[in-house]
């Protein structure tokens, strides 16, 4: 196989030399040549195809039961010294790294084929978007990130001669947990992730690349890669403002790409188109503006709690060409289902696991699907997708948004004061632990900007280029935080949520454009009640004030909390952090 980089070439030969695959197998994107790899899936068991009148193009996957989710435990940052890692990364030295990963590599795909795919994170061409080249041995990989990237020879075409792309070398070897890696080396634009099978650990362009590699590279370039959805908010008057916003894993943030607004505002005109779910590569325009594109091309979705009501469009965006991973098999009509798609779980099924689901283990509570299952989804599938998805120089950002699940600390919404304490404001992010998940309720994890499994280099220095960042944009979005996630003494949830993030999306763009009042709080801006348009909510001013307000115990509570994930930073922490910080404290006394 010859290719016209000669990095291409040095890292095909070599990987080939250490995994020695039978075969090797070049991915040029044609329809005709990916048709033939989902027939050999399908005749290996790796894939089942779904009833292609119901689902065309769609198709099955289930994972090892050992291997359904991403493993922060086993994600590395290799890199010569710890410093540049941090504290908040698994490190591991790179040579030593290099030994040990080259041990379990060896031979790794023989009996194999090793599939070469090109394929670049952001649209083809665009000034925001970068090569990866992924060699695996997987057909699923393949597939999917067929879905979730560009992939081909156009991406080669693209490269020419450069040397300038990213490795990812994954190979499933025996899915062994023990032998499980997944490491990034910032410093070599280099992957390496091994004995796992699963979309986050093995779709090197996403987490591994689009942001861990990713914003290394941001901070050396000058620009920033983030773990945001995109969205473009069409007013009345035609005018579209773009948002993006961070959030923890599991907080919703597909849900919010793709919120439908409620009757009284779509009536109005009221609009959300769909730029990105999940991550944001964010550079500076001519004009000092940020702007955003997102460098994938499809959505990889959790497919439990997936609903015609909770997100009908993420739900259209799977009918067709979709991919489903550990999800259950409905045996009459050869379609999928998943817990809270709706309340008819089918009679005759097949579990995430391989094995009969049957009503006595549904009355039992065993679940059909993994609570982590998941689609990938072509992102053009999606109804309300943006018509500057594909906009090579991305869209102007308005509003960052960050936000956690708290259950009593944050209000509904508040704005920082500017710049910094915008930073301050998303590097404080936190959630709170839930009675779903195993361990201690309510106990605070800070996920700052929702970058701590995904940063890729120091925290401290992450901070900083954030703080710099701020000189570089002369007309800088304003910051927000919510939290959506707010109960009363009884732990049920105050604020509806879904669609009706809409009205506090509302205020925020309001706010941008100086036509919204807030008050002003030790945390920041706060709107007043009256200003949240609550048309056609059985909501009161008065639930709404409870939602607002700022308990000046828990925030001192907090800021200890805070003070303790800053010592962890050192010197790293940038003083514009620190002097934030130290603003908030005495701001509640
Ligand atoms: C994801 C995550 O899968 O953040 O997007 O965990
Ligand atoms: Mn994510």
């Amino acid at each position: 196989m010859k290719f016209q980089s000669k990095g291409v070439q040095q890292f095909v030969d070599e990987s080939v030399a250490l995994c020695t695959p039978d075969k090797v197998v070049l991915i040029d994107g044609s329809e005709e040549q990916l048709e033939a790899l989902r027939a050999e899936a399908v005749s290996t068991g790796e894939m089942i195809k779904l009833n292609q009148e119901l689902l065309p193009g769609c198709y099955l996957h289930r994972t090892a039961v050992n291997d359904v989710a991403r493993v922060e435990g086993r994600t590395f940052i290799c890199t010569e010294k710890q410093e540049d890692a941090g504290p908040t990364n698994n490190w591991m030295q790179k040579d030593e790294a290099y030994k040990m990963l080259k041990e379990i590599y060896k031979g790794a795909m023989k009996g194999r084929t090793m599939y070469v795919i090109p394929y670049s994170m952001g649209a083809v061409g665009s000034p925001f978007s970068k090569i990866g080249i992924e060699l695996t041995d997987s057909i699923y990989v393949v597939l999917n990130m067929v879905i979730m990237t560009r992939v081909g020879q156009k991406v080669l075409d693209t490269l020419g001669d450069s040397d300038d792309f990213v490795r990812g070398l994954h190979a499933k070897a025996d899915i062994d947990e023990e032998k499980r890696y997944i490491c990034q080396f910032p410093e070599d634009n280099t992957i390496m992730s091994v004995n796992s099978g699963y979309g986050g650990n093995v779709l090197l362009g996403k987490k591994c690349f689009a942001l861990r590699i990713a914003s290394y590279l941001g901070r050396q370039e000058g620009w920033l890669a983030e773990h945001m959805l995109i969205l473009g908010l069409e007013k009345p008057n035609g005018e579209t403002k773009y948002i993006a916003a961070a959030f923890p894993s599991a907080c919703g943030k597909t849900n919010l790409a793709m919120l439908i607004p409620p009757e009284e505002f779509a009536k109005k005109g009221y609009k959300v188109h769909t730029v990105g779910d999940d991550i944001a590569w964010i550079r500076v325009g001519a004009d000092g503006r940020m702007y955003a594109i997102n460098p994938e091309n499809g959505f990889f979705g959790v497919a439990p709690g997936t609903n015609a009501k909770s997100n009908p469009n993420a739900l259209a965006s799977t009918r067709k060409n979709t991919i489903f991973t550990n999800v259950v098999l409905n045996t009459d009509n050869n379609t999928v289902w998943w817990e809270g798609l709706d309340k008819n779980p089918p009679e005759h099924a097949i579990d995430w696991k391989g094995n009969p689901w049957t009503a006595e283990d549904r009355a039992n509570g065993v679940k059909g699907a993994h609570p982590n299952s998941r689609f990938t989804a072509p992102a053009k599938n999606c109804p309300c997708i943006s018509d500057r998805f594909e906009d090579p120089q991305g869209v102007p950002l308005d509003a960052i948004i960050f936000g956690g699940r708290r259950a009593k600390t944050a209000p509904l919404v508040y704005e920082a004061r500017d710049w910094n304490h915008g930073v301050f404001v998303g590097s404080i992010m936190a959630s709170e632990t839930t009675a779903a998940a195993s361990g201690a309720v309510g106990v605070v994890r800070r996920d700052p900007m929702a970058m701590l499994p995904f940063c890729g280099y120091n925290m401290g220095d992450y901070f900083a280029h954030w703080i710099e960042m701020g000189d570089k944009v002369t007309k800088k979005p304003k910051f927000f935080n919510v939290n959506w996630f707010r109960t009363d003494e009884e732990g049920h949830f105050l604020w509806p949520g879904f669609g009706d993030n809409m009205r506090v999306l509302d205020w925020i763009i309001r706010r941008t454009e100086g036509t919204a009042d807030a008050v002003e709080t030790p945390i920041g801006y706060v709107p007043n009640p009256e200003d949240i348009n609550l048309e056609g909510l059985d909501m009161t001013t008065e639930d709404i004030a409870n939602l607002l307000t700022v308990d000046k115990t828990l925030w001192k509570e907090d800021a200890e909390n805070i003070e303790g994930f800053y010592a962890k930073l050192g010197d790293k922490l940038p003083k514009a952090l620190r002097k934030e910080l130290d603003t908030l404290k005495a701001n509640l006394e």
